[in-house]
């Protein structure tokens, strides 16, 4: 028995941040879904399993209909079935498709959030049970999985599926728990709702699969993305293959800047890491097209005052045509050091070395009370700027001491460079 395994298609949205030269189509969720079907029929699986959010949202109806129901058909040809259940975001509309005559070998489990237990069987012979619940509305509050205590057949392998903030008590997305899911004897679980994947696979308990997005759709959602392919067999534990479907590969890269001098060796110091980053992701994934970085520039620099106005102007340059896909950087940021060894100020006295010994202990996070009477006071100004007018339309700024801390860390060693950047003058 042969499954591919899936969730959080959200058709209807597409990958974000991409620049616009891109072929908006192949940035589409919608066309990971033609594209998993294209999977699914190659692969010859016997069932297609979406644990919730295969649509984006009941206004993306239109432009999910014609490809859903195009998928689903080329599906139903090659003898495949569709068995879901239905997420946050689909709760409504999935519903509403289930019972409409365009879903032919669709199946919802679970409707109104009640837990449905069926036998799939397919047409080489297999079975498998499959156990399900889907969203009764938008939220729900409370765990899923309480007061569950389905009778399964001991001979047939069974899969679960179900749309669950895994782990996150207090969640109004139907928050179940790992331990819950593992308590219950079945082979897999299928959830959705996280768009990060998370495999949990130990020796004993159901194999536990977010298979996060199969289209990664914002920088938040780092790293490979794509669907399971699995294979159940009463007894075995399941088989699982990871296969790439997505276009887009989000990553966040750290570049060490230490020892960097010159504006020249910081953009070949900066190519050449995207560069290597690049070569691996292509050579682990063959449908990549965009790798699109966040930069964090990291390590002692003397160029360490200059980076900004240095990295505006070569932004554009840093787009790299791999062999198919092309890195670019969708943003920076700069977390680097100037050249100056804070030990060795922290030693000496004037205003540097005051300096340097307040960033040694924020950087060590041993703080003094004067330190954290600075912070609370950094704290508090930010909470202002979060409450003033004219910021308004700004995103608001995180005003706890954690993000007050790193504020201050960062604007003290622009600051302590400016200083000795005066003193060098001066001298
Ligand atoms: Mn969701």
């Amino acid at each position: 028995m042969k499954v591919l395994l899936t969730a959080d298609v959200h058709m209807g949205r597409r990958s974000s941040r991409i620049p616009a030269r891109f072929d908006r189509s192949r940035l589409s969720c919608a066309d990971a879904w033609r594209r998993m079907v294209d999977l699914a029929v190659e692969n010859r699986v016997d069932l297609v399993a979406v644990a919730g959010d295969l649509i984006d949202r009941d206004n993306r109806y239109f432009e999910a209909f014609g490809p859903l129901v195009r998928g689903l058909a080329r599906l139903a040809e090659a003898g495949i079935e569709t068995w879901a259940v239905a997420g946050n975001h689909d709760h409504e509309v999935l519903g509403a498709f289930a019972g409409s005559s365009a879903a032919g070998g669709f199946r919802l489990l679970g409707q109104s959030g009640r837990w449905e237990q069926a036998v799939f069987h397919s047409p080489t012979g297999g079975a498998l049970q499959v156990l399900g619940w889907s969203f009764p509305r938008e939220r729900f509050p409370d765990d899923p999985l309480e007061g569950l205590t389905p009778s399964l057949a001991p001979d047939l392998p069974t899969l679960g599926l179900l749309h669950t903030d895994l782990d996150q008590s207090g969640s109004p997305y139907a928050a179940s728990t790992t331990a819950g899911l593992s308590s219950l004897p079945l082979d897999l679980w299928l959830i959705g709702h996280a768009h990060r994947p998370l495999r949990i696979d130990r020796e004993t308990g159901p194999v536990i699969l977010n298979p996060g997005s199969p289209q990664a759709m914002d920088p938040g959602e780092t790293g490979p993305h794509g669907v399971w392919l699995a294979e159940l067999l009463p007894g075995l534990r399941p088989r699982m293959e990871y296969a790439p479907l997505s276009t887009v590969r989000y990553d966040s890269l750290t570049v060490n800047l230490e020892g960097v001098e010159t504006e020249e060796a910081l953009r070949a110091r900066i190519i050449s890491d995207l560069r290597t980053h690049l070569a691996r992701a292509e050579a682990d994934d063959d449908v990549l097209e965009v790798l699109s970085c966040r930069l964090r520039l990291t390590g002692r620099t003397r160029l360490h005052r200059l980076l900004g106005a240095m990295l505006a102007p070569m932004r554009q340059d840093l787009e790299l045509p791999g062999v198919r896909a092309e890195a670019l950087v969708e943003d920076l940021a700069l977390e680097t050091r100037p050249a100056a060894d804070l030990e060795t100020l922290a030693g000496s006295s004037g205003p540097p070395a005051t300096l340097a010994r307040l960033l040694i202990n924020l950087e060590k996070d041993t703080l003094s009370s004067d330190d954290e009477r600075l912070i609370e006071r950094v704290r508090d100004k930010m909470a202002e700027i979060n409450g003033s007018k004219p910021y308004a339309a700004l995103p608001a700024l995180e005003a706890d001491p954690g993000a007050a801390r790193l504020v201050l860390l960062r604007q003290g060693l622009l600051l302590l460079d400016a200083l000795l950047a005066q003193k060098e003058e001066g001298a």
